[in-house]
């Protein structure tokens, strides 16, 4: 294994950013870090709510326990989002949508980021944080509209009552999101996984499919995951510094401007 510091984008990773004709990027919470949104995992904290480590208060069990404090949890997350904005790494990612000719952009955040930077047709794994969904009869609303009752928002069809449409651990992602995310994931030449911890299942396995298919992955993150050792080369840093230069061509020295990063190349070229 090398690594090659200073910032260089590699050579092979630039000529094969610039010839892809379908690219894959999958996106998770450290993709939103440099716009202030607390990541689950990454820093050595996990998020912790009134003493509820989060795998607790996102879990489905809670949901059925507790429907109130679920509320009350992603309440005080989307005021905390409310004020937050996309970051380079969004908006380098929007970006691409025109640069490649097929650019499928799988994300595990439910923060809606990647859409206010612009990008569209956003694969879902894990829902949104704005929107609500009927348990009753399944109708979706804006989450901005809610009128809460008893700690729990109603719905405008039926009365029933109202959850976050996000996925919460133990319960199935949305029907076709990860069947959609598979099938773009075994025709990509190129892989980017961004600012996720790669523990969660099956969003994880969406960089193995492509790999297994042939693709060239690439995981840019200021630590090391589970899928570190996979992966074709490794950029190790902030996704809002590192996106940003993948596009551009090198210097008259040969790097980039940025300092921090460095690329560990795990497979020979
Ligand atoms: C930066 C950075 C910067 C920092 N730039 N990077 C196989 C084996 C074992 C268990 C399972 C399995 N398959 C399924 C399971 C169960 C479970 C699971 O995976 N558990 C594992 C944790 C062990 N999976 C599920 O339950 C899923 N459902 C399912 O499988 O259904 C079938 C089923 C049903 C019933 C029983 C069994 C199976 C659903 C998973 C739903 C996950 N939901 C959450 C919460 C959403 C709502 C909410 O927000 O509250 O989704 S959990 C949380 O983790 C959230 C995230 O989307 C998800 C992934 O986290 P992510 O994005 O990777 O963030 P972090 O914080 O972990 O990492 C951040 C990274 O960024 C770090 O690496 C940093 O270094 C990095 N970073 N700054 C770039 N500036
Ligand atoms: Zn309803």
């Amino acid at each position: 294994m090398r690594t090659i510091r200073e910032g260089l984008v590699s050579e092979e990773l630039q000529r094969r950013f610039h010839e892809a004709h379908s690219v894959l990027i999958l996106t998770g919470a450290g993709v939103s870090a440099e716009s202030g949104v607390p990541t689950f995992r990454g820093g050595g904290d996990s998020t912790v709510w009134r003493g509820m480590p989060f795998e607790i208060i996102s879990s489905a069990g809670m949901l059925q326990r507790d429907l109130p404090a679920v509320w009350e949890w992603f309440n005080y997350r989307r005021g905390k989002l409310e004020a937050l904005k996309p970051n380079p790494a969004h908006e380098a990612i929007a970006r691409w949508q025109d640069v490649f000719k097929e650019l499928s952009l799988v994300t595990q955040n439910i923060d809606g980021l990647h859409q206010m930077a612009g990008s569209r047709n956003v694969i879902e794994l894990h829902g949104n944080v704005w929107r609500a969904r009927c348990l009753d009869c399944g109708a979706r609303s804006n989450a901005r509209d809610l009128r809460f009752d008893r700690g729990v928002p109603l719905c405008f069809d039926c009365g029933g009552a109202l959850r976050p449409d996000v996925v919460l651990f133990g319960e199935m992602l949305p029907t076709g999101a990860f069947e959609l995310a598979a099938v773009k994931a075994e025709s990509c030449e190129l892989c980017l996984v961004v600012g996720t911890s790669a523990v969660v299942y099956p969003a994880a396995s969406i960089p193995e499919i492509a790999r297994a298919a042939g693709a060239f992955l690439v995981e840019v993150n200021p630590e090391r995951t589970p899928l570190s050792d996979l992966c074709d080369e490794v950029l190790t840093g902030r996704a809002g510094e590192i996106l940003p230069l993948l596009c551009q061509q090198p210097n008259r020295e040969g790097g980039h401007d940025a300092s921090y990063a460095s690329i560990e190349r795990m497979r020979p070229c």
